[in-house]
């Protein structure tokens, strides 16, 4: 089994206590930090999934695999992105009211830092308002950044970017959306500035947007 395949399958397991030193000893070997996030970790999250569509695991399972993942992605951070990016401005980050599903944005939260933006990460379950007053009470924001990964939270990021749209500050900042449901016709229907597919499409965007 290759370092990325032990990874996968740790991170599918939901074996929080070995994947950490997984990760060192694949960074050791010299495999690329995009590498072990993208085939190992969130190729194996795309597994859990599955499972779980079929009923092969419930719950319970896909929140041990979560917490794997972000123990790997604890290791992995430091080598991910740009290091000494220049400051490119401040990003707001959030996943939409209604949706407990963080990993994906921490990973572009992560990115987007990388990128040399300061972050504001509001966390998951993020109602419109605290969005709001985020922008409202901060002239540094140039980037919000709100995620989604559930198709019924679909409707909360129109909303959300709805009240951006129509926010006072709205002059200063440019709207970024991504997530797995999330498209881009989605994005132009709701009137966001610009659509990413993944956490480092979205760093590269986000830096776009500042300009
Ligand atoms: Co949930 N879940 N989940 N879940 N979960 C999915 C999303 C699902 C596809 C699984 C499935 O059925 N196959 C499905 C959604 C189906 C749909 O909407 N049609 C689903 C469901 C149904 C649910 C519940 C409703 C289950 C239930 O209760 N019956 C429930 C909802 C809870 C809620 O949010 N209210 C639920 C709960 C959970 C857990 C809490 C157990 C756990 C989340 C733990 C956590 O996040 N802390 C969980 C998990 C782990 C998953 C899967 C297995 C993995 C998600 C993940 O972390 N992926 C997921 C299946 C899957 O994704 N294949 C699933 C890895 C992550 C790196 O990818 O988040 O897609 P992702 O992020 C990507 C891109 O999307 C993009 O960049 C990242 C990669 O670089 N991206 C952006 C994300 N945000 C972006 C923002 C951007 C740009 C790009 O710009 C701003």
């Amino acid at each position: 089994m290759s370092k990325i395949q032990e990874i996968a399958a740790a991170v599918e397991a939901g074996q929080s206590k070995v994947i950490g030193d997984l990760v060192q000893a694949a960074l050791d070997e010299g495999l690329a930090p995009l590498d072990i996030l993208n085939e190992g970790m969130i190729g194996a999250m795309s597994i859990v999934g599955e499972k779980f569509s079929k009923e092969e695991i419930f719950i319970p399972e896909m929140l041990v695999a979560a917490r794997a993942m972000k123990k790997g992605v604890e290791v992995l951070q430091p080598h991910l992105g740009d290091e000494g990016a220049a400051n490119v401005g401040k990003a707001v980050i959030g996943t939409v009211a209604g949706d407990l599903h963080d990993i994906g944005k921490n990973l572009v939260s992560m990115m987007i830092e990388s990128a040399g933006f300061e972050v504001n990460d509001l966390g998951v379950d993020a109602p419109i308002e605290k969005f709001i007053e985020a922008v409202e009470g901060d002239e540094k924001v140039n980037v919000v950044a709100v995620s989604a990964l559930l198709t019924t939270t679909m409707p909360a990021m129109k909303d959300t970017v709805a009240a951006l749209n129509a926010s006072s500050a709205r002059g200063r900042f440019k709207i970024l959306v991504g997530g797995a449901p999330i498209t881009p016709e989605f994005c132009k229907e709701i009137g966001a500035d610009a659509y990413a597919p993944d956490a480092a499409a979205a760093a590269t965007k986000a830096k776009e947007l500042a300009q």
